[in-house]
């Protein structure tokens, strides 16, 4: 797989950037989410946490949500920043190189312990995979998640299909 594009972060942050495959393996070991399969059974790769992204660009206090895009599949998840500070993971490596896009690379957002699928904002539906853009916001972003069971049913139908 080539060199992937990097991964945008931008909105209300003092500092926007582009994040490259070697500028997360830059980021130093405390930070380092290593074989994620650990806790995530069908999961696989290596990540770096969240907040080692975060720290980099600076959220504005004033900055309330962080949406996950995938433009790829035109999917969208907005949550809660204060919630998803010390849960979120981004995984981009499997076996030291790029994730690929059928284990939702180049970048897979992963909640460290999430809830049921539409029970509650940190479900597992915002495992956002293919990211390409982090957005943070003064109030809730764009969300395209299934919030009935039906159209959960429907979604993973069409991610089968
Ligand atoms: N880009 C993208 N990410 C997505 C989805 C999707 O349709 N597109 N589905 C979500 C939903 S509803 C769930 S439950 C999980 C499923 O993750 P898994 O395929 O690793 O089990 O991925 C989430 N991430
Ligand atoms: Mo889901």
């Amino acid at each position: 797989m080539p060199t992937p594009p990097p991964l945008r972060i931008d909105g209300a942050v003092q500092n926007a950037l582009e994040i490259s495959f070697d500028d997360l393996e830059a980021i130093p070991q405390p930070e380092r989410i290593d074989d994620v399969s650990r806790f995530h059974p069908k999961r696989k790769g290596d990540g770096v946490t969240l907040e080692s992204v975060l720290r980099q660009v600076r959220p504005l206090p004033e900055a309330t949500y962080l949406t996950l895009h995938a433009e790829k599949d035109d999917f969208h998840v907005s949550v809660p920043l204060l919630a998803v500070r010390g849960e979120g993971v981004l995984v981009y490596k499997l076996g030291g190189k790029p994730l690929e896009s059928a284990d939702g690379g180049p970048y897979r957002f992963l909640i460290r312990d999430p809830a049921a699928c539409h029970t509650a904002e940190l479900d597992d539906c915002a495992n956002v995979k293919y990211v390409s853009r982090i957005e943070l916001s003064v109030g809730k972003g764009l969300d395209t998640r299934p919030s009935t069971d039906d159209e959960h049913a429907e979604l993973h139908a069409k991610e089968n299909g």
